[in-house]
């Protein structure tokens, strides 16, 4: 099922490797065409305009698109008690894990009189996007929302497309899970009406307002992140998410049961999501194939899991030994890595770029997905390389505290000085010396 890449002779370099290596191709410049046609009717019409969108795309009218706060009490207390308490465990682990995210205030004396303090404050406003299409997805809301409030984030806003089967509103896990956080503003907005709404705020039809946000987290299709990438700027986003994508490096050790069903979970969310196996083992390739030509028919959404793994995005690769694998999988930079070899933890150190990654063989994507207490909102299509997961970071920004007394700035001012001159902008050394000239 798995196409196969044999890199057995030789592995190339990481450019040429990355070139080699199974990947979705994601036209959001072509999205891109199609969305700046919403954001822009939204941003001069606002809630009238969402609501046209919402009839066009998600073939429903609410009344009024702003979820009243008795509503999401209400949801929950129709869930199931079975899903409310596996929600509470989910959020009780990530709030652990993210907890100790926190960064502290340093001051750091770089002269007598002199010092830079680094404070960390919170984004004010942010705007989550929970999608609610192919799947409605309440542990993504606790995976924004967990994040951003440990980060002391003031306001937040959820948006979740309005479903015709539920009256016009989101989704009732997600309002749900919005009630079980205590997020209180949650829209019924979805798409790349929900970006501009969120970024340019708008007026619902009673009257109630949508104030504008900082910033915009959450994942969601190809037009939500075309829209992202238009408002930005704008707007702070988190990242353009792709679909989503696991690899697996596993060795002779590597149960293929396991392996099998870690690559058909991730294939479960999308036709376009990616599995890659990296492996030295020829012998586990062809047990993982045969365990997948018999675990695929037997899952609910065979069809989309099928599609995703004969894609050209997914696939097996051979390498000689795994060193060449850790090259490969650092190559690849998935969003979610686990490994599954002789001495995992130690393999698992020398891996430089993923996601996440996940230890052994008892630490499947799927616990990370749900309870392990880490974020699911992770780097996709290589963006590992360069970018961070959703963290409590995310929601911060560094602020930089310059404090100087006089005799401090005096004793460097002729360094500054001299640098401004060399730079050939003597105003920027006269800014300085004008504090120790007389007045003539
Ligand atoms: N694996 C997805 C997240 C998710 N899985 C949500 C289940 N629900 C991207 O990390
Ligand atoms: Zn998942």
């Amino acid at each position: 099922m798995l196409t196969r890449t044999d890199l057995r002779s030789t592995v190339p370099g990481p450019a040429r490797l990355r070139a080699a290596l199974p990947r979705p191709e994601l036209d959001v410049d072509g999205a891109l065409h199609r969305v700046r046609p919403v954001v822009e009717a939204v941003r001069e019409r606002g809630v009238e305009a969402v609501l046209e969108f919402a009839e066009q795309f998600d073939r429903v009218r609410p009344d009024a698109i702003r979820v009243p706060e008795a509503e999401l009490t209400a949801a929950l207390d129709k869930l199931d008690p079975a899903v409310r308490e596996a929600l509470e465990e989910a959020i009780a682990r990530t709030r652990m894990a993210h907890a100790d995210q926190q960064r502290t205030e340093v001051t750091t004396q770089i002269a007598a009189g002199g010092t830079v303090t680094q404070r960390w404050l919170p984004v004010a406003r942010v705007g989550l996007y929970a999608p609610g299409g192919l799947a409605v997805y309440p542990s993504t809301v606790i995976m924004n929302v967990v994040p951003a409030q440990t980060a002391g984030v003031g306001s937040l806003v959820v948006c979740s497309p309005p479903q015709a089967e539920h009256g016009g509103r989101p989704h009732p896990t997600i309002l749900a899970a919005a009630a079980l956080l205590g997020v209180t503003e949650v829209w019924a907005a979805g798409g790349a009406q929900a970006v501009a709404l969120m970024t340019y705020g708008g007026t619902d039809t009673d009257g109630t307002e949508l104030d504008p946000v900082d910033m915009i987290t959450g994942p969601g299709n190809i037009y939500v992140t075309a829209a992202k990438r238009m408002v930005r700027g704008s707007v702070g986003i988190d990242a353009e998410a792709g679909p989503t994508e696991i690899a697996i490096l596993a060795d002779h050790t590597a149960d293929p049961v396991h392996v099998a069903a870690d690559l058909i979970s991730q294939a479960e969310h999308d036709p376009m999501a990616a599995s890659v196996l990296v492996t030295d083992s020829p012998e586990l390739a062809d047990a993982v194939d045969a365990e997948l030509a018999r675990q695929v028919p037997a899952t609910k959404h065979h069809e989309r899991v099928a599609t995703a793994l004969r894609g050209k995005q997914s696939g097996c690769v051979l390498v000689s030994t795994l060193d060449d694998g850790l090259s490969v999988v650092d190559a690849y930079a998935a969003e979610h890595l686990e490994v599954q070899t002789e001495n995992a933890r130690e393999v698992a150190l020398r891996v430089r770029n993923a996601g996440a990654i996940f230890v052994g063989p008892y630490a499947p994507v799927s616990l990370g997905d749900y309870c392990a207490g880490s974020n699911h909102v992770l780097p996709t299509v290589g963006c590992a390389r360069h970018s961070s997961g959703l963290s409590v970071q995310t929601f911060l920004r560094g602020v930089q505290v310059v404090d100087y007394t006089r005799e401090a700035l005096q004793d460097v001012s002729a360094k500054v000085v001299a640098l401004a001159n060399a730079e050939d902008l003597p105003a920027h050394g006269q800014a300085v010396l004008a504090r120790f000239q007389e007045p003539s």
